[in-house]
């Protein structure tokens, strides 16, 4: 049994949201992390982290999912997705930066909580990933992943503690905000949404959290969240 493909990558349901909530035209050039199509040469020569999504737009290639957002922002800037204040935008920009930042804590829970009743990851795909994939960081982390010893407790336990934390603040954050960008709905709200939505997925209790779920689900309704996420097919 797989998943989904598009419960593969909340960074590339990130900018899929982006280029929706925009209605910008995009091609798509799906890669398949379970058959391990991004562990290629060529696309290591795009994106030297190997890893999805990437963005190719007027010859420039950008790799990192929230400088996808404030790129496709500064090229395309409307329908705007920034706050007009500046004290908003120095708080969309600090979700953004926290986004970036819980990466990792996501990817581990998502692989313990999600990925391991269907990715099963053996030392020969550890292997085969160490022979083809320039991120180190990546098969370290495969290996901690398919190995289950104390390496990969250590970073399920760092994850547990430092998602908590994250959780709070955005707890109390959304206690007197509408939303992450401000006074309206914006790219700090998309940056997020996926990660919560990944959490969702993965059946993390958020019961303590009632603004989250509650700004979860005003996220998740908008039509660009069904387009980009929960009815995408890849073409
Ligand atoms: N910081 C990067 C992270 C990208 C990333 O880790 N993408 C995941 C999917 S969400 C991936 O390609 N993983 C491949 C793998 O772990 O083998 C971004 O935000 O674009």
């Amino acid at each position: 049994m797989g998943l989904p493909v598009q419960a593969l990558g909340p960074c590339s349901w990130r900018v899929r949201l982006a280029l929706e909530e925009k209605g910008l035209d995009w091609t798509s050039h799906h890669l398949n992390l379970a058959l391990n199509e991004h562990v290629t040469a060529s696309y290591q020569a795009i994106n030297p982290n190997g890893v999805v999504p990437t963005l190719v737009h007027d010859g420039q290639v950008i790799i990192e999912s929230n400088d996808i957002l404030l790129y496709l922002e500064e090229k395309f800037p409307e329908p705007a997705l920034v706050p007009s204040a500046a004290r908003d935008q120095d708080g969309m920009g600090h979700w953004i930066e926290r986004a970036g930042a819980i990466q990792g804590t996501i990817k581990s829970l998502s692989h313990e909580l999600l990925f391991r009743r269907f990715r099963k990851v053996g030392p020969e795909d550890v292997a085969f990933l160490a022979e083809h994939h320039s991120n180190r960081e990546l098969v370290e982390f495969m290996r901690d992943y398919s190995e289950e010893g104390a390496a990969w407790t250590s970073r399920v336990e760092r994850a547990q503690l430092e998602m908590r934390n994250v959780l709070s603040e955005l707890e109390s954050f959304l206690a007197d905000h509408a939303w992450l960008s401000g006074e309206t709905y914006g790219l700090a709200d998309i940056s997020w949404v996926v990660n919560a939505h990944r959490l969702v997925q993965a059946q993390y209790a958020l019961d303590a959290y009632p603004k989250l779920l509650s700004w979860h689900e005003r996220v998740t309704q908008r039509p660009a969240f069904d387009r980009a996420v929960l009815s995408y097919q890849p073409g």
